[in-house]
C-alpha cells in the first residue's frame, strides 16, 4: 500500500514540477514594463525595479504569515493562483486544464504583451535598442553562472 502511494506521489510531483517550470515562464511575462524615466527605452534596471515591485506585490498577496518570505506553501498558493488567473484566460476548450495548445497560445499572448510593452515609441515594432535593457536582464537572469550564485544545485538540466 505505502509503496503505491509512493509511487503515485512521485507520479504528482513531477507534474507540479512541469506547471512550476511553466509557472516561472510565465510570471515572467506577467511584468508590467514601463519607462519610468522617459527616455524612450526600458532600460534594464528599470526591469529590475518592475520585477522588484511584482515580488513585492506577491509577497503582500501571498505571505501569509508575513515573514518577508514566500514558504513551499505560499508557494504553492501563488502557483495555484495565478494557474487558475490563466485557466480563466486561456482554457479555451473549457476543460479546466491547460492544454500544450492552450499553454503555447498564453505563452504568446505573454510574450506579445512584452514586445507592445517594450515598443516604447509604439512604432509596433521593437528595435534594438528598446530591446536592449530587456535582453540584458534575460541574460543574467538565464546566466551560465549568474553574477551571484545562489548555491542552489540540482536546478541545472544539463
Ligand atoms: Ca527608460
Ligand atoms: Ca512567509
Ligand atoms: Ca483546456
Amino acid at each position: 500500500m505505502s509503496k503505491q502511494f509512493t509511487v503515485k506521489s512521485l507520479a504528482i510531483t513531477s507534474a507540479v514540477a512541469a506547471v512550476l517550470v511553466s509557472g516561472v515562464a510565465f510570471a515572467k511575462g506577467n511584468l508590467t514594463l514601463s519607462d519610468t524615466n522617459g527616455d524612450g527605452v526600458i532600460s534594464a534596471e528599470e526591469i529590475t525595479a518592475a520585477r522588484e515591485a511584482s515580488r513585492a506585490d506577491m509577497l503582500a498577496q501571498f505571505d501569509t504569515d508575513g515573514n518577508g518570505e514566500l514558504s513551499r506553501t505560499e508557494r504553492r498558493a501563488m502557483r495555484d493562483a495565478r494557474y487558475d488567473a490563466m485557466l480563466l484566460e486561456f482554457d479555451a476548450d473549457g476543460d479546466g486544464e491547460l492544454s500544450r495548445d492552450e499553454k503555447r497560445a498564453a505563452k504568446e499572448a505573454r510574450r506579445a504583451s512584452t514586445q507592445t510593452m517594450l515598443d516604447v515609441n509604439g512604432d509596433g515594432e521593437v528595435s534594438a535598442e528598446e530591446s536592449a535593457g530587456w535582453e540584458q536582464v534575460k541574460e543574467e537572469r538565464g546566466g551560465k553562472g549568474g553574477k551571484r550564485g545562489k548555491g542552489r544545485h540540482g536546478k541545472n538540466e544539463s
